[in-house]
């Protein structure tokens, strides 16, 4: 079943150069209307099942084999939950990464030449839990890997209206040329090119800081830049049902594999041998998904 072939001959009248623009300044943009109700309920559909079937025989039986990610897990906290790398047995979930308009839409967005996909996240919140907010953050600080070209394709599945958690960014924090020490990574190690968490809440708390709130319908997408600050708000007792957004995170052409002690570990993928400190990640590990072969539409 391919639900969203026509959407690719549409990319290009999707993308227009404010859209570029304002990804360059701004560190996030939004591109309205690109998957319709139908693909949007279709992927609901096969995460509520992986979900339902995690730890499961029927979810481990289908296993790609992925090397580039690490294991599915899920997290639940207050009025949320996180369901992490579950495309790789999830076969909807990857028909849609590899034969969407997703890949060359992140690709025209951010001026990359081919674009690999990493690592996906699905966010649900419901019940209008304060706690369901997603704390501030930026993607980049624990990536094991530099470059500009990481961004997050964050898709809205459901209507993400002001009181149902819209993200929320910090205007032209992508131009950092800092990273922040995570409060998830080690609190003794030390690297260079780091700061302190404490300066980005900081930042993030000023009455003048600049932020952008994005209220989304259904199959609206934002591309947010590796380095722009953003969090979500919470969902509000008004909201009623569930807010459910996937992100993926994609590789461009100026990634380079740079581990270091703050950084994440995937041990499948270090275990390879194959990556190499400054080189971009490797074809057989990371697919080209976006372009495909000019000739046959295969992937290359
Ligand atoms: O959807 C959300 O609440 C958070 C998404 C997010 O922070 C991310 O994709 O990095």
């Amino acid at each position: 079943m391919i639900l969203w072939s026509d959407s690719v001959s549409q990319v290009e009248k999707l993308v227009t150069a404010e859209h570029v623009d304002r990804y360059e300044s701004d560190g996030c943009v939004r591109v309205e209307g690109v998957f319709d109700a139908g693909v949007c309920r279709a992927l609901i559909a096969a995460i509520d099942e992986a979900a339902r079937n995690f730890g499961t025989p029927a979810f481990s039986q289908i296993d790609t084999g992925a090397r580039h990610q690490n294991p599915p897990s899920v997290h639940r906290g207050e009025g949320q939950m996180q369901l992490r790398n579950f495309a790789q047995h999830v076969p909807l979930m990857r028909e849609w990464l590899w034969h969407s308009c997703a890949a060359e839409l992140v690709a025209r967005l951010m001026r990359a030449r081919h674009v690999r996909f990493w690592m996906d996240a699905t966010f649900v919140k419901e019940g209008g839990d304060p706690g369901s907010a997603t704390p501030w953050h930026n993607d980049e600080c624990t990536f094991p890997f530099t470059g500009q070209m990481m961004p997050s394709f964050w898709v809205a599945l459901t209507d993400v209206q002001a009181d149902n958690a819209p993200l929320v960014t910090l205007r032209g924090s992508n131009r950092d040329p800092w990273r922040y020490h995570s409060p998830m990574s080690n609190a003794e190690a030390f690297e260079t090119e780091h700061i302190p968490w404490s300066h980005l809440e900081r930042r993030v708390a000023r009455p003048d800081a600049p932020k952008d709130v994005w209220p989304c319908k259904a199959g609206d997408v934002l591309l947010i830049h590796p380095k722009t600050i953003h969090a979500s708000l919470p969902q509000q007792p008004t909201a009623t049902g569930r807010r459910i957004a996937l992100t993926v995170r994609w590789l461009g052409d100026d990634v380079r594999w740079a581990p270091n002690s703050l950084t994440i570990r995937i041990p499948k993928l270090e275990a390879t041998g194959l990556m190499r400190p400054g080189e971009p990640p490797p074809d057989d590990l990371f697919p080209v998904i976006w372009p495909r072969n000019a000739q046959t539409g295969d992937l290359r």
